[in-house]
Formats: structure tokens, C-alpha cells, sequence
């Protein structure tokens, strides 16, 4: 990498635990602005007790950074993404209230919290992941800022339904449940699986669908929010799938490395339910050196972009966090 693309990287006024406080207070004003309680009580008490319980929001701000790099003006940016960054997170909270069910990964604790259906029962654990799923659609449409256009809010809508979908998310957990090896109470379906090899081409399209398509939605849709040209659009897509994977890959590193604590979630669960993992593939050091070989392609990619040079340190400092996080 030239020096002069390096600079393009950093920034000497750049400090990012700054850039991610100060993103993570406007998302948590627009989500406790946007969920405001209604009837009845505990349905609402549901969702804003996992929607409103912390997370990195790693993918908020990840809209947030790519629709700065698109743009000119950093508030304008913002108030494009705003609606999207919230529906973002609401979507990523009602995965987990559903991942952590009984019947998927049965886990008790979430963000170092008891998971929704152990304080409010499976029902209403289930229930509210299906009206979170309602209400972020709705706060994407019926939020937008006036700046954006109806054909891009119409565009970003339609890619979250399929980026959350059977294409993306949901057909990814299929996929993550069928090649769990134990540990959940399977369908035949699930268990005609049983035999098959786990390789590179299989973990990869778990991972591009279950993690990876919203993470690849959240940087594509606050460029597109922001007027992103084609070019811009597509850098910044392959550089959400970049992200995606180094994300999963180093979620899968932290459940052999990582601790109750810090984690916030019960590590070990991956090896015990002999889940796909990068680590039960290639072990803890390949993994490691793939995460290497991403970060220095995704650094590579937005050096050479035609992004706003300002927004620039902000993504690669995201993909840095998400690669050397310790929860
Ligand atoms: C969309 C209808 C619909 C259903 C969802 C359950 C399910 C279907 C999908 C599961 C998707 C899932 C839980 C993927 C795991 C992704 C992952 C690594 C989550 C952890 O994300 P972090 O670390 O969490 O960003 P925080 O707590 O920081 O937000």
C-alpha cells in the first residue's frame, strides 16, 4: 500500500472511541424516541427490554460511516440514515430474541442480560420478535428524512426485506441449524444433513447469508441513502461483505477465546452444539491468519475508493474493531 493511500486510512483528529459514542447516542435517542411504549404494556416492554439493552451497534454505525463517505456534509449523512440505522438494529435485536429460543440456541444470557424468554416467556419472546420485525419497516418508511428520495427509501426497504429474509438472514439460520451437529431438537429435515463434510463453500454461504447480508445491507443502504453513485455503491457493498465475514470469523474466534463476562453471552456454546464454525474448520490459527489477509484487503479497498477522505478513517477503524473486539 502507498504511503499516500495509507494517510487516506487514519487521520490524526480521528478518534473513533469519540465517533462511536457519539453514534451510538443518536441511535439510542432515535430508538427510545421511535419505541415509545404502547397497549399492551408487556408486549412493548418485550421488545424495548432487547432492543434497548446495549450491543455495540456495530451496524448502525456502520450505515452511519458509509453514508458519510457518500456524502459531503456529516449531518446531512446522518439525518438520511437515521430511520434505517434504528431499523438496522431493531431487526439485528429481534434475530437474537429468536436465536436465543429454546428450539435455536437455547441460550440464557444475551448482551449480559437473561434473554427475553427467560423474563418475559417464550410467547411474548416470539411475539415481540415478530412486531420488532413490523416496526422496523415501518420506522424505514414512515421516518425518512425529507432529504431522501421515495424511490431510495422504496430501494432500501425492498433490500431489507431480502437481506432479513429466506435469501439472507432466516435461509442462513436454516442452514447454520442444519449443520449444527447437536444440542437442539431437529426436524428430519434438519438431520438429512447429518453426514455431510463441512468445507470452506459451505461455511461461506452460512456465514454470507446468517451474518453477512445484513452487515453487507447496513454499509450498501447508508450509501444508498446518502446518492451514492454505482461505483460507490459497489465498493462499498464488497466491502460490507468483507466486513460480514471478518465479523463472523472473529465472533467464531471469541467463543473459544472469550469469557462470560466480557463476552456478555456463554462462550463454548459453538463447540458444544458442534456448530460450522471457521474454528472447528481450520482451527484457531488459520482463522486468525484469514482474518489478517481480510483486514488488509478491506483497508486496501477503501484507500483506493472514491469516498468523502473525512469518513474514510471511520470504516476502516470499524472493520479493525470488529476484527480485534474482545465481545
Ligand atoms: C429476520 C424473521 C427473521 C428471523 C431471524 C433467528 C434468525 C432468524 C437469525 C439468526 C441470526 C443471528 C442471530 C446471527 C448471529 C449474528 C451475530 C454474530 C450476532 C452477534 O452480533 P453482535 O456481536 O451483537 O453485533 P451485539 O449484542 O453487539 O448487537
Amino acid at each position: 500500500m502507498s504511503s499516500i493511500k495509507a494517510s487516506k486510512l487514519s487521520s490524526a483528529t480521528f478518534d473513533f472511541e469519540q465517533y462511536v459514542l457519539d453514534c451510538k447516542t443518536q441511535i439510542e435517542h432515535s430508538l427510545d424516541l421511535w419505541m415509545k411504549p404502547h397497549e399492551p404494556e408487556i408486549l412493548w416492554e418485550s421488545m424495548r427490554y432487547s432492543v434497548l439493552s446495549g450491543g455495540k451497534r456495530l451496524r448502525a454505525i456502520l450505515c452511519m460511516a458509509a453514508a458519510e463517505a457518500c456524502s459531503k456534509d456529516r449531518e446531512t449523512a446522518r439525518k438520511a440514515v437515521m430511520p434505517c440505522a434504528a431499523a438496522i438494529e431493531i431487526v439485528h435485536a429481534m434475530s437474537l430474541i429468536h436465536d436465543d429460543l429454546p428450539c435455536m440456541d437455547n441460550d440464557d444470557l444475551r448482551r449480559g442480560k437473561p434473554t427475553n424468554h427467560k423474563v418475559f416467556g417464550e410467547a411474548l419472546a416470539l411475539l415481540a420478535g415478530d412486531a420488532l420485525l413490523m416496526l422496523a419497516l415501518e420506522i424505514l418508511l414512515d421516518r425518512s428524512d425529507a432529504s431522501v428520495t421515495p424511490k431510495n427509501v422504496m430501494a432500501v426497504a425492498s433490500e431489507l426485506t431480502r437481506a432479513a429474509g429466506a435469501l439472507g438472514m432466516v435461509g442462513g439460520q436454516v442452514l447454520d441449524l442444519s449443520y449444527t451437529g447437536q444440542g437442539i431438537e431437529r426436524t428430519n429435515a434438519f438431520k438429512a444433513l447429518d453426514n455431510i463434510a463441512i468445507d470452506e463453500a459451505i461455511l461461506g454461504t452460512i456465514h454470507k447469508k446468517k451474518t453477512g447480508a445484513m452487515i453487507r445491507f447496513s454499509a450498501w443502504s447508508g450509501a444508498k441513502l446518502a446518492s451514492a453513485n454505482e461505483k460507490q455503491l459497489s465498493t462499498i457493498s464488497e466491502f460490507g461483505d468483507i466486513l460480514g465475514l471478518a465479523f463472523q470469523i472473529a465472533d467464531d474466534l471469541l467463543d473459544v477465546t472469550g469469557d462470560v463476562t466480557t463476552l456478555g453471552k456463554t462462550p463454548g456454546k459453538d463447540e458444544a452444539s458442534q456448530k460450522a464454525t471457521w474454528v472447528r474448520v481450520f482451527g484457531v490459527e488459520k482463522s486468525q491468519s484469514r482474518l489478517e489477509a481480510l483486514e488488509k484487503k478491506g483497508l486496501e479497498l477503501i484507500s483506493a475508493a472514491d469516498f468523502n477522505a473525512d469518513a474514510v478513517p471511520a470504516l476502516a477503524a470499524i472493520l479493525n474493531y470488529a476484527i480485534h473486539r474482545k465481545n
